[in-house]
């Protein structure tokens, strides 16, 4: 039978109630006739109290020679006791191995960052990890929330692509039957053609970048969760941002209280209220130069540089209207003062930085031609994105925000693959 009765409801079952616990070991502690065992499942951890001559010979041996992450069954008593961790006990009447561990558990206290990731198989079966991924998950779920409630629908994008979205730099190869064909960087231009179909849309999925960069927030492969809007300019980007990141943030503030204390964060879901502050690239240039960074109009800023400006921020804000050389050929120009697009990055205040890319996409045929051609493109590589401008096209925007960033920041982690499960990164493909 499918287990429904969780180490949190026998935490909040009454004195004398008679309970059977599914768990992991997490630690054992013997006093003579006295075992205490901390048993673990995905809601918590219990303990668990066996004392020779109140269970079997047989259950107390058991006990005895248990390792650390054994799965056992654990039928006992519920007992307040204020001796317990967490303040209840249960007093065993009968144990059984489920499943023995054959070996010491290799995961231990104190060591290295390295022998965690290479283990991390079984480093995820510790409390913070589960905590982080039911933040994850939640994130997911208010994201899917929100979009449903505003009518956008769910699609699904192709990983094999022939054409880069953000530039050949960051593609990953794959021999394709012998045809060289990448990974895809974004779904936006499939979601550009889904938009005439369906409006408004939106995908979760990886998104893949061969980027060397050995740094706390890059990734080779992560979670894109990207909308696209028919009839939708910068402004109505921006709004959808908002409020959209301001419902992820409550989400997690309603769902996961007990796993955010469990990793010590205090979260104030006040600081993602919108609206969020808007400035324009010019102005973040000013802001940087005051800081005495050597930058010009036209570079994007680096980690350094968004670290800095996102500490003079204590909520998302967007940095609007990016000079074109410093962005993908097909962001729009603005038509007021053409140098720069219609664009916008949503960067996370306490020296985190960007979370959010998107923008007003260029919908005239001509212009499109003429940026793929200026940027050095070959047309023909995009010859299905083109046509999409040729046939009742509108104007309209979108977005991509990085799963893996939102959770680095919400949680304060230390790197971002600390959000991830198996984290990919240029050092790490295993396990
Ligand atoms: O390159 S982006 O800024 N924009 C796009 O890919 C657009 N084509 C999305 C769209 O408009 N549909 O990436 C968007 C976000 C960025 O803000 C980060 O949060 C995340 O994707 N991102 C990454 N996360 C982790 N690791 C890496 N390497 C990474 N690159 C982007």
């Amino acid at each position: 039978m499918l287990k429904a009765f969780y180490v949190e409801d026998a935490l909040r079952s009454p004195d004398g109630a008679e309970v059977a616990l599914l768990g992991w070991v997490r630690n054992k502690r013997i006093h003579g006739g006295l075992i205490f065992i901390d048993l673990r499942d995905r809601t918590g951890v219990i303990q668990v109290a066996v004392r020779k001559g109140v269970v079997s010979d047989q259950s107390f041996e058991k006990a005895e020679g248990l390792k650390q992450e054994s799965a056992v069954r654990v039928v006992g008593i519920v007992k307040r006791d204020p001796r317990a961790p967490n303040g209840v006990e249960i007093r065993c009447k009968e144990l059984e191995v489920i499943g023995p561990s054959l070996d010491d558990f290799p995961i231990k206290k104190g060591v290295k960052i390295k022998f965690l990731l290479d283990n991390r198989h079984l480093h995820i079966r510790s409390p913070k990890v589960a905590a982080i991924m039911k933040i994850r998950a939640t994130l997911m779920n208010a994201a899917r929330r929100w979009f449903r409630d505003h009518g956008f629908i769910e699609v699904h994008c192709p990983s094999f692509i022939t054409a880069a979205v953000e530039g050949g730099a960051t593609l990953f190869k794959v021999d394709y039957f012998e045809r060289e064909v990448y990974l895809t960087q974004s779904s936006q231009f499939y979601q550009e053609a889904a938009i005439y179909g369906l409006e408004k849309v939106y995908s979760i999925q990886p998104s893949f970048r061969a980027e060397l960069s050995r740094t706390r927030r890059h990734l080779t492969e992560f979670w894109h969760l990207e909308a696209e809007m028919a009839h939708a300019e910068l402004d109505d980007m921006m709004k959808v941002v908002e409020d959209l990141f301001y419902a992820m943030v409550l989400g997690v503030y309603e769902s996961n209280q007990r796993d955010l204390e469990l990793l010590n964060v205090k979260l104030d879901p006040d600081v993602a209220k919108p609206p969020y502050p808007k400035i324009k690239y010019s102005e973040a240039l000013e802001i940087l130069k005051k800081k005495g960074f050597q930058i010009e109009w036209g570079d994007d800023f680096g980690a350094d540089e968004e670290r800095e400006l996102s500490k003079e921020f204590e909520k998302p804000f967007f940095v609007a209207y990016w000079p074109k050389e410093a962005k993908a050929f097909y962001h729009m120009p603005d038509p007021s003062d053409p140098s720069v697009c219609r664009n916008a990055d949503l960067l996370t205040p306490g020296g985190y930085g960007e979370v959010v890319g998107g923008g007003q996409r260029i919908h005239d045929y001509g212009q499109l031609l003429q940026r793929i051609t200026e940027e050095g493109l070959n047309p023909e590589d995009y010859q299905w994105y083109l046509d999409l401008r040729k046939f009742g096209s509108v104007p309209h925007s979108g977005f991509g925000l990085g799963i893996e960033r939102m959770l680095w920041w919400l949680l304060k982690l230390p790197h971002i693959r600390d959000a991830c499960l198996f984290p990919r990164t240029p050092a790490r493909v295993y396990p």
